[in-house]
Formats: C-alpha cells, sequence, structure tokens
C-alpha cells in the first residue's frame, strides 16, 4: 500500500509499458490501412505461425470522408465520431477480427486518435464514414457528442488558432495541429468520452494502444484518461493486465517537449531511432556502420524499456511526420531489409515493422505530389482485398515487407534471441560489423563496397546452421547458404559486397 503510493507519484503504478504480447512473441507489425477482414485471415494464415506478436491497425473510429483531395489515407485522422465504420470496415468485422487474431495469440493495437476531431475546413454534413452529421465551423459532433464547449479555442494563445511555434509547448499542446479542432482534455467530460471508446475497445479485446500526437495533449491530461481504462479482456488477458501504451512524440531533439515528459503513461515512440540508422546505412554524415557498436542509449535514445522502435512509419515513408530524407523504406529495399534486420537482431526497444501499400510516387522539387494517395481502392472508393501469390508475397500494391523472407526470418530471430545479452561484437572500423545475442543467435553484416572474408567469434554452439537470409531451413535441408560454427565459437563469413542481400543471419533454431 505504502509502496504503491509512493510508485503511484512517480507514475508507474499505472503505466504499462508491457506490449502483452504472448511469451515468445517480440514484435508487432503495422498492417496500415488493411481491411479488418484482411487482418482476420492474416493473423491465421501467416502472422500466428511466423511469431509475430501483434497487429497495429489504421484508427477504427469514424472519420471525415475527404474529397479533395480524392480519399487521402490521412482522412482517417480526422475523426467524427468513436463509432466503429471506417474504410477498413464495421464493427461487426472489427470484432470478429479481434477474437479471430487473439483466438491465435496475435494480439491488436489500436491506432487512437483523441487529440483531436476533424480539421477547421472539413464542412458540415453528412459525409464521415458512418454517415453521422457533423458541422466543424460550429464545432458541432452530435454522435460523440461534443460541441463548441469542448475544444481548446479560449486556451489557444497563438494568432491564426494554429500551432506556429513548436518552441512554445503550450502553443503545441493548447492550438490546433494542422487546423484539427483541438479537445480540450482538461474537461472531464472529454476526458470521459475518450475513456468510454478506449474502454470499448477493451471489452473487445484490444491489448492496447497507439496515442496519435501525445506531443500535442499535456502529459497529465493524457494519463487522466488512462487512469479510466479498465483492464484487459480476461477472456484473452490474465487479470489485471493493463493496455500497453505507446505514445507519439516526435522528438528529434532541438524542441522544448521531449519524449521523457510522457514516461510517466507508457513507452514513447523514439523517431531517433530510424532517422539515425538510415544514416548510417546510408552512410550520409560520414557514418559508418562501426559506430552502431553503442547504438540504443549510447545514441541518446529514450531508455530501452521505454521505447517503441520501428525503421520507418506510416509518415515519414511519405515525407509527412518526421525524420528527413535518411528514413529508409521498402522504396530502397536492400538498404532497406539490412536496416530491419539490424534492428529486430539489436535488443534495444520494442519493435514494429512496417507493411505499407505501394503509391504512384512522384518527386516534383524534391516533394512527392502524391503523398496524400489512399490505399489501392476500387472505382467505388472501398479498399481492395490483400490478394497473396503463390510465391506468399501479395498483390494488388500491398507491399507486404513483413512477409519478405529476410523480414520475417529476422522476427523469428528477434523470438529465439529473446532476453538473450547483446555480446561478441565485431567492426572492422568501417562498415563491416557483426554481433550476438548470447549462446542463441549470430548477425553480420557487409556494407562495405568491398568483399568480406572475417573469421570470428559466435558464441554459438558448435554445428551446421543455416542463414536465414539468403534461405531458410525447411524440413532437414537449408535453402540458403550454410555456416559452419567450429567447437570454439568461431565461424568464417564470407559476404559479397555484391550480394542480394549483404548479410547472414543465423540462430540455433536453424541449426541443421
Ligand atoms: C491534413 C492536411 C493538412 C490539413 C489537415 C486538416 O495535410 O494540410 O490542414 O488535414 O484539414 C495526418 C497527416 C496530415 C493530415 C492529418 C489529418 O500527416 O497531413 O493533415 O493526418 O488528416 C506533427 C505531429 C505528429 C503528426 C505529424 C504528421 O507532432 O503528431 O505532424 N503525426 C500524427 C499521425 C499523422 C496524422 C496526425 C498525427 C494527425 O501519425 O498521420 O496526420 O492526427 C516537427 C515536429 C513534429 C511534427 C512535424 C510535422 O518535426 O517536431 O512534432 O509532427 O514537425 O509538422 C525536422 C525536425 C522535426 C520536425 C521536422 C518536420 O526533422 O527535426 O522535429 O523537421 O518539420
Amino acid at each position: 500500500m505504502g509502496i504503491c503510493f509512493l510508485l503511484l507519484i512517480v507514475g508507474v503504478c499505472w503505466a504499462q509499458y508491457d506490449p502483452n504480447t504472448e511469451a515468445g512473441r517480440t514484435s508487432i507489425v503495422h498492417l496500415f490501412e488493411w481491411r479488418w477482414v484482411d487482418i482476420a485471415l492474416e493473423c491465421e494464415r501467416y502472422l500466428a505461425p511466423n511469431g509475430f506478436g501483434g497487429v497495429q491497425i489504421s484508427p477504427p473510429n469514424e472519420n471525415v470522408i475527404v474529397t479533395d483531395p480524392w480519399q487521402p489515407w490521412w482522412e482517417r485522422y480526422q475523426p467524427i465520431s468513436y463509432k466503429l465504420c471506417s474504410r477498413s470496415g464495421n464493427e461487426t468485422e472489427f470484432r470478429d477480427m479481434v477474437t479471430r487474431c487473439n483466438n491465435v495469440g496475435v494480439h491488436i493495437y489500436v491506432d487512437a486518435v483523441i487529440n483531436h476531431m476533424c480539421g477547421t475546413n472539413a464542412g458540415a454534413g453528412d459525409h464521415a464514414t458512418c454517415g453521422s452529421y457533423f458541422n466543424a465551423k460550429t464545432e458541432d459532433f452530435p454522435a460523440v457528442p461534443y460541441s463548441g464547449w469542448d475544444f481548446n479555442d479560449g486556451k489557444c494563445k497563438s494568432r491564426s488558432g494554429d500551432i506556429e511555434n513548436y518552441h512554445d509547448i503550450s502553443q503545441v499542446r493548447d492550438c490546433r495541429l494542422v487546423s484539427l479542432l483541438d479537445l480540450a482534455l482538461e474537461k472531464d467530460y472529454v476526458r470521459s468520452k475518450v475513456a468510454e471508446y478506449m474502454n470499448y475497445l477493451i471489452d473487445i479485446g484490444v491489448a492496447g494502444f497507439r496515442i496519435d500526437a501525445a506531443k500535442h495533449m499535456w502529459p497529465g491530461d493524457v494519463k487522466a484518461i488512462l487512469d479510466k481504462l479498465k483492464d484487459l479482456n480476461t477472456k484473452w488477458f490474465s487479470a489485471g493486465a493493463k493496455p500497453f501504451i505507446y505514445q507519439e512524440v516526435i522528438d528529434l531533439g532541438g524542441e522544448p517537449i521531449k519524449g521523457s515528459d510522457y514516461f510517466g503513461n507508457g513507452r514513447v515512440t523514439e523517431f531517433k531511432y530510424g532517422a539515425k540508422l538510415g544514416t548510417v546505412i546510408r552512410k550520409w554524415n560520414g557514418e559508418k556502420m562501426a559506430y552502431l557498436k553503442n547504438w540504443g542509449e549510447g545514441w541518446g535514445f529514450v531508455p530501452s524499456d521505454r521505447a517503441l522502435v520501428f525503421v520507418d512509419n506510416h509518415d515519414n515513408q511519405r515525407g509527412h511526420g518526421a525524420g528527413g530524407a535518411s528514413i529508409l523504406t521498402f522504396w530502397d529495399s536492400r538498404l532497406y531489409k539490412m536496416a530491419v534486420g539490424f534492428m529486430l537482431a539489436h535488443p534495444y526497444g520494442f519493435t514494429r515493422v512496417m507493411s505499407s501499400f505501394r503509391w504512384p510516387r512522384s518527386f516534383v522539387n524534391g516533394r512527392d505530389v502524391n503523398d496524400w494517395v489512399g490505399p489501392p481502392s476500387n472505382s467505388d472508393g472501398s479498399t481492395k482485398p490483400v490478394a497473396i501469390n503463390a510465391d506468399t508475397t501479395c498483390g494488388n500494391d500491398w507491399v507486404c515487407e513483413h512477409r519478405w523472407r529476410q523480414i520475417k526470418n529476422m522476427v523469428i530471430f528477434r523470438n529465439v534471441v529473446d532476453g538473450q545479452p547483446f555480446s561478441n561484437w565485431w567492426d572492422n572500423g568501417s562498415n563491416q560489423v557483426a554481433f550476438g545475442r548470447g549462446s542463441k543467435g549470430f548477425i553480420v553484416f557487409n556494407n562495405d563496397d568491398w568483399n568480406m572474408n572475417v573469421n570470428v567469434q559466435t558464441g554459438l554452439p558448435a554445428g551446421t546452421y543455416c542463414d536465414v537470409i539468403s534461405g531458410q531451413k525447411e524440413d532437414d535441408r537449408c535453402t540458403g547458404k550454410e555456416v559452419h560454427v567450429s567447437g570454439d565459437g568461431m565461424a568464417n563469413f564470407q559476404i559479397s559486397n555484391n550480394a542480394e542481400d549483404p548479410f547472414v543471419a543465423i540462430h540455433v533454431n536453424a541449426k541443421l
């Protein structure tokens, strides 16, 4: 009791850092803009059998339908109500997805857009995804209901009412982010409406939330909402389990709002991770992989147990949000696979894999003028199903990075080495590096412009291992390169700088 009181003061009695994934499942995947029916199938046919712990889904609540430009992906970040209909599906389909995914041990994490409603220019009428009436000008959202009293207009001190200066903390939190109507989260009524929405999802069986635009809310307001949340549904989670919370706080340094301001509520997204890793793998600014030896807190990142990490996200893969040009995406597939491989092998942070759709990228003066284009869709605007090809890749312009052999096998690698220490680092002072995870796994990269041929200590038991990057172990044979570890743990690695994938990864479950 006394201890809990003390802990309560520093905020750890409530805060939820544990992802609630099943034991031995250490990553989630963001199935950006996927339909609920496709996610349910993917949980059963692919994610569960390959050890994925969960899925971050696109916002499930009612949003405005934007027609100029035509149904951009970002319309889903403009809520109209907390009813569960969206381009991804209706409430019945949502419930079916959560049940079926949970039943195979893959949990659902909801992207919760609770900082704001639609933009000031969204108009009025019933052009929202469940058909609810709203009026952006009068700030009337009867389907919640919210009215003009429930927004921050009076509090905001910027000239336009929008955020104009990220160095002014109150502006960032009390004014409108890109003109989105900013909810007055200090009001108990508003907090209760938001908590009601989140509790409804918890009852259905979700395991946690990405808190969108958390930077634009006062940490204490977020906490007041979280304090109203229920424990997870005991049909799938142990009694007393709290929803996993990861807050979207963009902190690349240089602004007064810090990721650490939000530790009391849960984890935060570490945006420095993808920005820096992209810079290193691209070899920009004199960076080299040898410098990754102290990757993690040593690079100024938040503590590992407070971090949600990713190579790219739905914003910065198309120039939104933050990270800049260094961010690696599926468009640079060779370097991207190395970056994701490095992330999944390294113990730092809780990892999220991105799964994208392809869009007609078109650069004008260095900016992608098609950065708004929504998911693959039919002529009536409905989202196309995720087609699965005979070779297990996806069709219909769904990229499915999570199904790329190299990435899928590294998700498994991370599960196999879970709990093992970062060990046996080796580098050539340039871009050839290697490291292990105790006695369970080892990975080697050659990002130099010359061939690699080294003998290094792996820490693994003697034997012949199958490289899970160039192939994988199928029954008792290896479809890729084989690596021989001798009795003293040493092994020889040869990686051509022209290899399709210039890295090799082995682990004890891929021993022949
Ligand atoms: C759309 C239109 C707008 C229109 C609005 C309303 O594009 O023109 O005004 O509708 O009609 C998404 C889209 C938006 C879209 C919105 C609503 O990205 O384009 O607006 O839906 O439909 C900030 C926030 C961060 C946010 C990010 C995009 O802090 O929370 O912007 N991400 C989330 C979602 C995102 C969504 C929303 C929030 C809204 O993931 O998909 O928006 O729900 C600085 C700040 C960052 C700030 C960026 C971008 O970053 O630090 O906090 O992110 O600027 O404004 C260097 C700096 C770095 C800086 C960066 C960029 O890298 O180091 O700190 O430059 O300047």
